[in-house]
């Protein structure tokens, strides 16, 4: 199975950094060769595939679901899956992990940069309107996330910067044997 396809999974808050750090990570995954390498970004997936979705836990599960399928096809045709939404539900990431093992290796990456952090940098704004009660259903301030009990790797980017984090999932992916 040496050059099987797989996804890498990350999850964490809004502005944990995981879409930074999954951008990171698709450059030196492309700049190695080899297999093509697809990036199903939170807010691209939400412009492109789920924009009739909004944010309840039913909506979040079907969004999750939708990223999962899609990964789970380009890691079935030998193919780097990149998905970096929130995915706040264990439940509905085990049901993609196991999707994906079908076919393929699953690497699950925690972006679990703290809440305190996330709302410090509030590079959006968003926090703020969610505090404000502008945002209903808000990860980490007014619903839910879980974190995930035994992922492949967790990071916190409130002292490391991209490079390293994306470095320190290369390092995992190796360990795997998948790269
Ligand atoms: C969380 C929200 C919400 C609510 C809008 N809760 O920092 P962002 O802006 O770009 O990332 C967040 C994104 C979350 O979408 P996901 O598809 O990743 O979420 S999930 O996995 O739960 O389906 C944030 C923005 O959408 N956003 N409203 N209420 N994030």
């Amino acid at each position: 199975r040496a050059n099987q396809g797989f996804t890498v999974f990350f999850t964490g808050l809004s502005g944990s950094g995981k879409s930074t750090v999954a951008n990171a990570l698709m450059v030196k995954l492309m700049e190695m060769g080899g297999r093509p390498v697809t990036l199903l970004d939170g807010d691209v997936v939400r412009k492109h595939l789920s924009s009739e979705l909004g944010f309840s836990k039913e909506h979040r599960d079907i969004n999750i679901k939708r990223i999962g399928y899609v990964a789970s096809e380009i890691t079935k045709n030998g193919g780097i899956a990149i998905c970096a939404p929130i995915a706040p539900y264990t439940a509905t990431r085990r049901a993609v992990r196991e999707m994906i093992e079908q076919y393929g290796a699953f690497a699950e990456v925690h972006i679990s940069t703290p809440v305190e952090e996330c709302e410090r940098r509030d590079r959006k704004g968003l926090y703020k309107l969610a505090r404000e009660g502008k945002i209903k259903e808000f990860t980490g301030i007014s619903d839910p996330y879980e974190e995930p009990a035994k992922p492949e790797l967790r990071v916190d980017t409130t002292s490391i910067d991209v490079d390293n984090a994306a470095h320190q999932v290369l390092l995992t992916l190796e360990n795997m044997g998948l790269i």
